[in-house]
């Protein structure tokens, strides 16, 4: 019985290939019950059974944007017969609003391409079948929805179910046969300059690489060069404006309704530079990375304390002010998904290294996209250390509803005079401020910073008013 119903599969996934039916003889009740698992499986997106050794899988159009019900395959980046591995691309697709590619969900090997060039494709119908090895697809249970771009090549990728490849910023784009020729030359695919379509390497690509180099396509441990910039695209591209983003198109554009007071200032920032270096080295061996921020942070709520109209929020009409007794400082981080604006949360009862600690976990949350809204929620004063990626000065605008911003420029070494009038080595940093004009005045600006310049220009001394 259980070898009726294997041979059975077999030959129902013949059938379903579209190819060797007349050659396979059916049982008619096999037949009747592997038809109707067929159904299962293709509203599943997959035609399998997990008794085979080799099982052939039917991959149905996904969903490549906007559930546009059809698309023109413009191109098959594969052939009957090719062996792929998950991620790689498989044909390029042609809405009546985009372009996109399909990406493989399976490692195995094409066995029908069913829909030609030119030709039209519907979605959640079938557009290849694999071969697969036994137990490989791992998809019989998952509808296979939107074919996003490749994953990365890493482990992480590997044990990724095909339904959610993730976003790649790291996968090379090649055809399984561009890969091919790689490997057989030794050329990390890395290492090409793309020409193709969407940055794909072709074969001439890997064919130039091997003429132009005699060196990196020995395996040992050479450099890549740094990748040039892609070439710019031939064509405009509009995108919709959304996620990161569209919150800041909101934020800032309400932030330019506010009149807005600068001032900006030269921080000596000799003594703390010092002092960072002697506690750099002893908190990284607790894991802790420690960079000029926890000690500005501590600075500013210490000024606070004497100027807390910086640390109010007006409602959306500016009719009333709100004193905050919490100082959640927020910091403004660049993160693989845009400007995000952590915040740490009651900077007056913490210490310089407790500060440190906090925004280490909210820099790795924001480098890896998975800061929680509590985090970024309730900030009642922001920092922007723009520094960390250059500059000297920069003009910051107002997170509302709060009432006051500052941005750091570059710590950098410049020839100045000390107090006997003899040239010395100095660090300088510089400072501007913005603040809301409304409720707000300049000279108030100027004298909480001055406050929070003297304890950063003297660190020792902001132990004289920490709790
Ligand atoms: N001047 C000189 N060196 C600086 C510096 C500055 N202003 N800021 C940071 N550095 C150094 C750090 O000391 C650290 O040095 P080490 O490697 O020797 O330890 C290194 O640069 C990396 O620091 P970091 O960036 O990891 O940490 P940070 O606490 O200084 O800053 C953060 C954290 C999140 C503010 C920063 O990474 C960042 O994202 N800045 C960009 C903010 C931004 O985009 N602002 C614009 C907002 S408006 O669009």
């Amino acid at each position: 019985m259980f070898s009726a119903v294997r041979s059975g599969v077999r030959a129902a996934c013949r059938f379903h290939s579209g190819r060797r039916v007349s050659s396979v003889g059916l049982n008619h009740r096999v037949i009747a019950r592997e038809v109707q698992r067929s159904v299962v499986s293709r509203w599943r997106g997959v035609h399998t059974s997990p008794a085979i050794a080799s099982p052939l899988v039917t991959f149905n159009l996904p969903d490549v944007g906007e559930r546009m019900a059809t698309v023109v395959i413009t191109e098959w980046l594969v052939k009957e017969g090719d062996t792929v591995s998950m991620g790689d691309a498989l044909c390029e697709v042609q809405s009546d609003k985009s372009a996109a590619t399909v990406y493989s969900p399976y490692d195995g090997v094409v066995k029908e391409l069913v829909v030609e060039e030119e030709e039209t494709a519907h979605l959640e119908k079938p557009l290849v079948v694999f071969e697969v090895e036994d137990g490989a697809t791992g998809a019989e249970e998952h509808e296979l929805k939107q074919s996003p771009p490749p994953p990365a090549e890493s482990a992480a990728a590997e044990t990724t179910p095909p339904t959610q490849l993730p976003v790649s910023s790291g996968k090379v784009l090649a055809t399984p046969a561009v890969r091919h020729l790689a490997a057989e030359k030794e050329v990390n695919l890395a290492d090409v300059v793309p020409t193709g379509k969407g940055g794909r390497v072709v074969k001439e690509d890997i064919l130039n690489y091997i003429n132009s180099n005699t060196g990196p396509t020995v395996s040992g441990p050479v450099t890549p060069p740094p990748s040039p910039p892609s070439p710019p695209s031939a064509e405009d591209r509009v995108e919709p404006i959304t996620g990161f983003k569209l919150v800041m198109v909101r934020t800032m554009t309400e932030s330019g309704r506010i009149p807005q007071f600068g001032y900006k200032d030269e921080v000596d920032m000799n003594k703390l530079v010092e002092l960072r270096s002697l506690l750099k080295t002893r908190l990284s061996e607790g894991g802790v990375a420690f960079s000029y921020m926890p000690v500005l942070i501590k600075a500013v709520s210490l000024a606070l304390v004497h100027h807390p109209v910086l640390n109010s929020t007006v409602d959306p009409d500016c009719t009333t002010i709100t004193y905050r007794a919490d100082h959640n400082v927020g910091v403004a981080m660049d993160t693989p998904l845009g400007l995000i604006v952590p915040n740490v949360k009651r900077v007056q009862e913490k210490s310089v290294y407790e500060i440190a600690v906090e925004l280490n976990r909210l820099q790795s949350l924001g480098a890896a996209g998975q800061l929680p809204p509590v985090d970024t929620a309730d900030g009642t004063f922001s920092l922007s250390n723009i520094g960390a990626i250059g500059g000297t000065y920069a003009n910051p605008m107002l997170l509302p509803p709060s009432v006051a911003i500052g941005a750091f420029g570059r710590v950098k070494v410049v020839p100045r005079f000390d107090s006997e009038g003899d040239l010395e080595r100095g660090h300088v940093m510089h400072v501007s401020w913005a603040a809301d004009h409304r409720v707000i005045d300049g000279a108030e600006v100027a004298r909480f910073s001055n406050r929070w310049k003297n304890y950063v220009e003297n660190p020792a001394s902001m132990i004289l008013d920490m709790k």
